[in-house]
């Protein structure tokens, strides 16, 4: 019997998307059929985009299993209209390895001070060397698929790198700490800070004005996250009263980040648009298709979200 699957997410999406995961299909020798408009009765996987607005699964009665193109899937998980499996994008190829890019470049850019010497309009020579890696604590809120890959990047350069998680990990070459317990002391004294959190009842806000106030003084924050794990008052009280270095923020509670957010024009924030780590449509494609061709020989789904957990 063929397998139907609709591609639920905007036009843009499926011109990069239609050619990759129509190979990807075709190599894992399933009989599929793709395309972006099924007769609901028909659909068995739903690939998924927050962005296609599509939000009531129940239309969907041979329904298996929802693919999220996205990692995060707050927007999803707690659909009472979805009842089958949810998968999210895991892609180490695409996804992973741009999110490590970006977090070790924004991480060096504040390490080494580039800033003052990309833009020194009164030509100052000020010849003060930044310190080494191994002399700045740098904390990763987030040891997940991309918090654990951006942290070993980190501490392989040479940083002593302090993970948090909600479970206890163990990963070699990193302090780890998890739960509330784990937080004040992955936070006391840490110069630079990168959150790499989903978005669940309980990661809103982890860093509000008292977590702010346990970093180093003149700290920086890279969050390439989710808006919602930072409070935005509080950060913007803690860099204008001078305890907080930067932040760098790629995620925003609202996006786009309003015109007149005042994010954009404060001196100390780097606002990004949300672009720390796209899903690449030739990689994620085979993400996708291997999660079909399990569904189909009945081998369980890779990347299966907790419902319970929200992540
Ligand atoms: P994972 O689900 O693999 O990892 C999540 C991590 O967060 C885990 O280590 C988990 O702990 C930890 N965590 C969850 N809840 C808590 C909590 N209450 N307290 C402490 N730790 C907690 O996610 P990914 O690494 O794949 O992605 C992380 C997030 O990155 C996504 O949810 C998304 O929001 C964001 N993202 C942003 C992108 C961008 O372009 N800006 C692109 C892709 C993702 P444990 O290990 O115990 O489970
Ligand atoms: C994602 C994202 O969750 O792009 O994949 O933020």
């Amino acid at each position: 019997m063929t397998t139907t699957i609709l591609f639920a997410a905007p036009e843009d999406a499926w011109d990069a998307y239609r050619a990759p995961l129509t190979e990807a299909l075709d190599a894992t020798g399933i009989d599929y059929r793709l395309a972006r408009d099924i007769p609901a009765e028909e659909v068995d996987y739903v690939v998924y985009a927050p962005s296609s607005g599509l939000t009531d699964f129940t239309p969907f009665p041979r329904l298996k299993a929802v693919l999220s193109l996205w990692a995060g899937v707050e927007k999803i998980v707690g659909n009472p209209k979805l009842t089958v499996p949810l998968a999210r994008m895991v892609d180490d190829e695409g996804l992973t390895q741009g999110m490590v890019e970006y977090v070790t470049g924004h991480v060096l850019r504040h390490h080494l001070g580039m800033d003052a010497h990309i833009v020194n309009p009164a030509h100052a020579w000020v010849n003060k060397a930044p310190p080494l890696a191994r002399e700045r604590p740098v904390t990763v809120l987030g040891l997940g698929m991309l918090g654990r890959a951006c942290a070993r990047q980190l501490a392989q350069i040479g940083f002593p790198v302090t993970g948090w998680s909600r479970t206890p990990r163990e990963i070699e070459g990193l302090r780890c700490l998890s739960g509330s317990e784990g937080l004040s002391e992955a936070l006391a004294g840490a110069q630079i800070v990168v959150t790499l959190l989903p978005f669940t009842p309980q990661t809103e806000n982890t860093l509000g004005a008292t977590e702010l106030a346990q970093l180093a003084e003149g700290a920086c924050i890279v969050n390439p996250g989710r808006g919602q794990l930072i409070d935005d008052e509080a950060l913007l009280a803690a860099l204008d009263s001078g305890r907080l270095g930067h932040a760098t923020l790629d995620v925003f509670r609202i996006e786009p980040l309003p015109q007149d957010h005042p994010f954009w024009d404060h001196p100390k924030v780097t606002v990004t648009p949300h672009i720390a780590a796209e899903t690449r449509a030739d990689s994620a494609s085979r993400v996708i298709a291997e999660n079909v061709r399990r569904g189909v020989t009945g081998e369980p789904l890779l990347h299966l979200v907790d419902r319970d957990a929200g992540y």
